[in-house]
């Protein structure tokens, strides 16, 4: 009996590395109902007295030895289970990366910064957090001017020189006035920011590009032909402009800039709402007040600068119905720009 349990721990000793079933099988054979340890303990009735505390000793000893067994082997097998879970099979297609797409804010901006680019001028930018002098004083904005209230710009801090979130990237090229000396040719791309009721045709951020141009006799008629070049580009090549009289603080004369409606070809449609024209951009000769407030001599120089609005150009060219689609992200939106990578 006694060299039955030494072979049967022999026996378990010698195990190794199990599968689940042959696991299951080990239990039942040596714990279960009918299983070796089962059987001893049986014949342990029939031992006699004076065998009995070794045999007892040995028979605990079979069974602690064959559930530290089968623990053992469940243990070895969950580690090599969670081993091959982990491994990479090599041999698997790999995940599909979704790329992003190009915001049509973004791939518009690009648009306009390479014609202008073409056409000599090169990119400025400068701080979105602006003071008064940079974004009113020195664009011949009057002490009372609108703009300088606090419905329609959002003001950081008041004080002599008040900082505030720049209204418009004008404040871009004063600063490139002050540093450089004319000629000056610069193409303005930036965020700006309007205390505005937020709707289908209005938002308190959107985006700019501005341009200014200064030299010696730079004349109403270069402006025209900058504007032209550029909307023919942009719009197409048989793209008509129109100008009419307008009114800005920092440029005179100043007017508004309309393109034939590249929809009905200036027919007259629901999009140009039937005149057959759409306005793009403001622009004009530079206020020789400008000029003096950044130590440029009016006398000596001259200059044209325009403005656009980002989001009006890129709603024009896609026929975007609802300012807020710029801003909300929505993947079904972005996706219409796909192909515009
Ligand atoms: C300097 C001198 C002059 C920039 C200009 C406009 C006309 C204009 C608007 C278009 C739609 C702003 O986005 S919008 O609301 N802009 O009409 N902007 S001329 O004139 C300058 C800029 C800088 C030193």
């Amino acid at each position: 009996m006694i060299e039955k349990i030494a072979g049967l721990l022999q026996e378990i000793e010698d195990l190794k590395a199990m599968r689940e079933q042959e696991i299951e099988e080990f239990r039942v054979r040596f714990l279960g109902k009918k299983g070796e340890v089962t059987r001893l303990f049986e014949e342990f009735r029939n031992v006699l007295p004076e065998e009995k505390k070794e045999f007892g000793k040995k028979l605990n000893e079979l069974k602690n030895a064959a559930t530290a067994k089968i623990e053992e082997l469940r243990a070895i097998l969950e580690e090599s289970t969670e081993a091959a879970e982990c491994s990479f099979d090599l041999t698997k297609p790999g995940d599909a990366c979704e790329l992003g797409t190009r915001h049509p804010i973004s791939i518009t901006r690009e648009e306009i910064i390479s014609i202008f680019n073409k056409l000599g001028y090169t990119l400025a930018e400068g701080p979105e957090i602006e003071d008064d002098h940079h974004v009113f004083e020195a664009l011949n904005f009057p002490a009372d001017h609108p703009a300088r209230d606090m419905q329609d710009t959002f003001f950081i801090s008041s004080g002599a020189n008040p900082i505030l979130l720049r209204t418009h990237t004008s404040s871009v090229q004063v600063r490139t006035m002050e540093r450089q000396k004319p000629p000056v040719r610069v193409i303005c791309p930036g965020r700006v920011f309007r205390n505005e009721a937020i709707s289908a045709r209005a938002h308190c951020i959107f985006h700019q590009v501005e341009g200014l141009y200064i030299d010696k006799n730079v004349s109403f008629a270069d402006l025209k032909q900058a504007i032209l070049l550029f909307v023919k580009e942009m719009f197409g090549e048989n793209t008509q402009i129109r100008m009419r009289p307008s009114y800005f603080p920092f440029t005179e004369p100043s007017t508004e800039v309309d393109i034939s409606c590249n929809i009905c070809g200036g027919k007259g449609c629901n999009i140009c709402k039937g005149t057959g024209w759409l306005e793009i951009m403001g622009a004009g000769m530079v206020d020789p007040n400008v000029l003096s407030a950044s130590g440029i001599d009016p006398k000596e120089y001259s200059g044209f600068a325009f403005g656009m609005g980002i989001e009006r150009i890129a709603m024009l060219k896609w026929q975007v119905r609802d300012l807020r689609h710029y801003f909300e992200n929505d993947v079904r939106f972005l996706r219409e720009f796909e192909t515009s990578m």
